[in-house]
């Protein structure tokens, strides 16, 4: 039995189904979420959705997005989820923690089967059925093969392919990262085919900005761009600074591809004070330039070859003067 009919037989044998994703969710996390709970009810089950945080507001049109229960604001029905389920998904990553180590811990406790549908490096192996596949652009494009390989795509709708399309359009940079193979477009083509509406969805997710935010992007591009030598680039943004145009959740997504975007330059960084903590997303272009080592080595993070991320307890300044000091060693 291939992995998507092993899938399709614990969703059939399962009464309390839950969905889990990662940390500060993104278009793949809520998407495939989202995309995995529609296709759950057209096979006539229902489910729960349980994510660690609230979904950005740049993602809120989605249908049924107002149905996801967030941990931190409603750790207890989190909790009982949980606790009560019989299958559970994990979506978009690698790893319990993922979910922050409160969530990830109750995870790795509680006895429901376990399936991880993913695309990030090197998964756990935590759950009962691991999916992972790294060379998939998203989630998302997963949840698709799902349906497709389970002979299920009689059941796809505009209903499960939005958030789809959302998925794959955001974690491949709409659709311009080497991620994207023909496989990719034969999906997104299969979505128009189902009655996906691609102008409004680009609509509703990229033109939905505030005036502050606006601002805030002009600022950290006229004020706060710093280049070295003609391959880095790099935007920081204090706790004061981000306060200072009432920084909402979202505000900042995509501004280190701003960096990335300057002719010549190969690597990016961006870094954001928040609560005393240095969180700091990188990203790279081509195979000459991996970024997960830097980010694994000096950061406590990790992630793909060309987008990754870490976080550094110190002082902003301390964070960028130690990129600068060993970025040479990755050129
Ligand atoms: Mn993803």
């Amino acid at each position: 039995m291939n992995i998507s009919n092993q899938i399709i037989e614990q969703i059939k044998n399962a009464n309390k189904i839950v969905i889990t994703s990662h940390k500060s969710p993104d278009g793949d996390s809520i998407g495939s979420s989202l995309a995995l709970f529609q296709f759950l009810k057209k096979l006539n089950k229902s489910a729960s959705i349980c994510h660690p945080d609230a979904c950005p507001k740049f993602l809120s049109w989605l249908e049924d997005v107002n149905l996801i229960v967030n941990f931190e604001e409603n750790k207890e029905e989190v909790e009982r989820l949980l606790n009560s389920a019989d299958l559970i998904f994990s979506l978009d990553y690698n790893e319990p923690s993922r979910m922050g180590n409160e969530m990830g811990e109750i995870l790795s406790k509680v006895s429901a089967f376990k399936i991880m549908i993913d695309h990030h490096l090197n998964p756990s192996g935590f759950a009962n059925i691991n999916w992972s596949d790294t060379s998939s652009c998203s989630t998302c494009q997963l949840i698709y093969e799902l349906i497709a390989e389970s002979g299920n795509l009689d059941l796809l709708d505009a209903q499960i392919g939005t958030p789809i399309y959302v998925g794959i359009m955001t974690d491949t940079g709409s659709f311009r990262f080497n991620s994207v193979k023909a496989k990719t477009h034969l999906i997104i083509a299969k979505l128009l085919d189902v009655g996906v509406k691609n102008d409004e969805i680009h609509e509703n997710t990229f033109d939905d900005n505030t005036q502050d935010k606006l601002k805030l992007r002009g600022f950290a591009t006229s004020e706060k761009l710093v280049i070295l030598g003609d391959k880095v680039a790099y935007i920081s943004l204090s706790e004061e600074e981000l306060n200072q145009f009432k920084h909402d959740k979202g505000d900042t997504e995509g501004l280190v591809n701003v960096a990335l975007s300057i002719k010549g330059v190969k690597i990016a960084a961006f870094f954001a004070e928040k609560d005393g903590l240095i969180k700091i997303s990188f990203r790279s272009k081509g195979i000459d330039h991996p970024i997960n080592m830097l980010a694994n080595e000096y950061f406590q993070g990790g992630g793909h070859a060309n987008a990754a991320g870490g976080k550094f307890e110190g002082k902003l300044t301390d964070a960028i003067e130690l990129f600068e000091k060993v970025i040479p060693n990755y050129m």
